[in-house]
């Protein structure tokens, strides 16, 4: 089969007031993805974010703000094109680096996921930092493989999985997206990423969210560990790639 181009790209985004970074992401994206990928902004604003996301050609659902999420699952099961990726639209994640995500996606892995903590982000505040690191050892501890980080927002999916597997979480949604795919056996690659300071105000309060995507992590663990229902689709799914 042929490579993807980004004519098959969807980059996808949940957005809540995030008029000071939106006008910067979505241009960083046309740029780079030369006008060909397809954006999707779900959203959750009261500022002028949408209105600036419909100029420059994204499409807009908007949606009560929720959470992350409810925003991001929406997001990522809204495209039709065969690869999805997703991004916050703080200015942190750097979209020059689209083209490295898309050729993980051609080398066969069915994740890509953008790794901020490996780099030693300087720009990441310590409490972030530290949380970060300590849900990454989390998870790698329950998937019994070693991943540097998975609250990360920047990830390539491919289309079809995101719609095999039931998706749970709000605040805990990032590492659940990392950590079902990798539990079933999917191809998980980790892809070492830059990581920006944030413009604008962090939608996050780092206690209630952190503590929220420790039990998420946990959750998540124990069920893809021993709940028997979820290995036949582990099973299905290694016999049909094989
Ligand atoms: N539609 C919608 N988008 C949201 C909601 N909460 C957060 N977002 C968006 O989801 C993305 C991630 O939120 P952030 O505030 O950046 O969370 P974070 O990256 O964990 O925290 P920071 O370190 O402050 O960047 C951003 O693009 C937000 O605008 C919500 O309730 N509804
Ligand atoms: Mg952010």
């Amino acid at each position: 089969m042929s490579d993807f181009t980004f004519d098959d790209v969807a980059v996808v985004m949940g957005t809540y007031n995030e008029e000071e970074a939106i006008g910067g992401v979505l241009a960083d994206i046309d740029r780079v993805t030369d006008g060909r990928a397809e954006v999707v902004c779900v959203d959750g604003s009261d500022d002028r974010t949408p209105d600036i996301a419909r100029g420059m050609g994204a499409t807009v659902i908007e949606q009560e703000p929720q959470g992350y999420g409810v925003a991001v699952r929406e997001a990522v099961l809204t495209p039709d094109r065969p690869i999805v990726v997703t991004t916050d639209c703080d200015d942190t994640y750097p979209m020059e680096r689209l083209p490295d995500f898309l050729d993980r996606i051609n080398q066969g892995y069915d994740v890509v996921s953008g790794d901020r903590i490996s780099p030693g982000p300087e720009t990441m505040p310590l409490l972030n930092r530290l949380g970060n690191r300590a849900f990454a050892a989390l998870a790698s501890l329950f998937l019994g493989q070693r991943f540097h980080d998975v609250t990360t927002g920047m990830r390539a999916y491919r289309r079809e999985l995101l719609h095999r597997i039931e998706w749970t979480e709000n605040t805990g949604l990032s590492a659940e997206l990392l950590m079902r795919p990798a539990a079933r056996n999917y191809r998980v690659a980790e892809l070492q990423i830059e990581y920006d300071e944030r413009a604008g105000e962090t939608k996050l309060d780092p206690f209630r969210g952190g503590a929220a995507i420790a039990k998420s992590i946990c959750r998540i663990g124990i069920e893809e560990r021993f709940d028997t229902s979820l290995d036949a689709v582990t099973t299905t799914d290694t016999v049909e790639r094989t």
